[in-house]
């Protein structure tokens, strides 16, 4: 039975570049599981593969939490207006709470109002992109976003503030978090594969989620 606190390795915190905060490890295999199961329920129930600008489909199941992400106007908006015009359900106080803590760690101060649920299968992966969307507010004031790994490692790819930009890869572990503020806020970055079967095999997992904590 696994120990209440285990980690899936050593936590250790590493500063990847200015403003960019890795915290390997953070998350204990417990808490793992539980977000893990969390977010299995929520994303079966209201996740949706988004169809971008041109009609193309992304290559992630996606569900957003306190706002919602538009993949054709690339705006926030309060329903689903792309998709099924649902009402945004809301983000729990206590995974708010959790990417507050993680930011806390690494140096911000940091509540916020927004999680986009990725889920990536085997064949799961992110084109490079900025994430810009958030109100010129949030930017202006520097606040972060906070990223927390769940599942089958990814290949994370990690650039500069143009495409062109050379670009660092990073293996995202199960319980990483990563915190992308001041500087970092506006770097492209990407997915460019899952890792299959890598996940801890107590989460009973396939696949990878990651949680991105925005403040809108
Ligand atoms: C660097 N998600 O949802 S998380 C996204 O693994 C997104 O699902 C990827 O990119 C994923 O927009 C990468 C790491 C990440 C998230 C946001 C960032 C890195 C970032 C924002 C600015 C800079
Ligand atoms: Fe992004």
């Amino acid at each position: 039975m696994p120990l209440p606190f285990m980690h899936s390795r050593e936590p250790a915190i590493e500063p990847v570049a200015d403003g960019a905060i890795w915290l390997k490890g953070w998350l204990p295999q417990d808490r793992q599981a539980v977000l893990a199961e969390q977010c299995r329920t929520m994303i079966d129930a209201e996740g949706y593969v988004p169809t971008v600008r041109g009609g193309g489909k992304m290559h992630v199941r996606m569900l957003c939490l306190g706002r919602h992400w538009n993949p054709l106007t690339y705006r926030y908006e309060p329903t689903r207006g792309d998709y099924d015009g649902h009402p945004v359900p809301p983000l729990p106080p206590d995974w708010a709470a959790l990417a507050s803590q993680i930011a806390a760690d690494a140096g911000f101060s940091f509540t916020p109002d927004v999680c986009l649920i990725n889920f990536y299968d085997d064949d799961g992966r992110m084109g490079t992109h900025q994430d810009k969307d958030e109100s010129p507010a949030s930017i202006a004031e520097g606040a972060p976003v906070v990223s927390v790994s769940i599942g089958d490692t990814a290949r994370f790819l990690f650039g500069g503030l143009k495409r062109r930009d050379p670009v660092q890869s990073i293996l995202l572990e199960s319980g990483d978090a990563f915190v992308f503020g001041g500087p970092s806020r506006l770097r492209y970055h990407g997915v460019s594969r899952i890792l299959p079967s890598t996940a801890p095999a107590t989460l009973g997992l396939t696949g990878r989620f990651n949680l991105t904590f925005r403040r809108f």
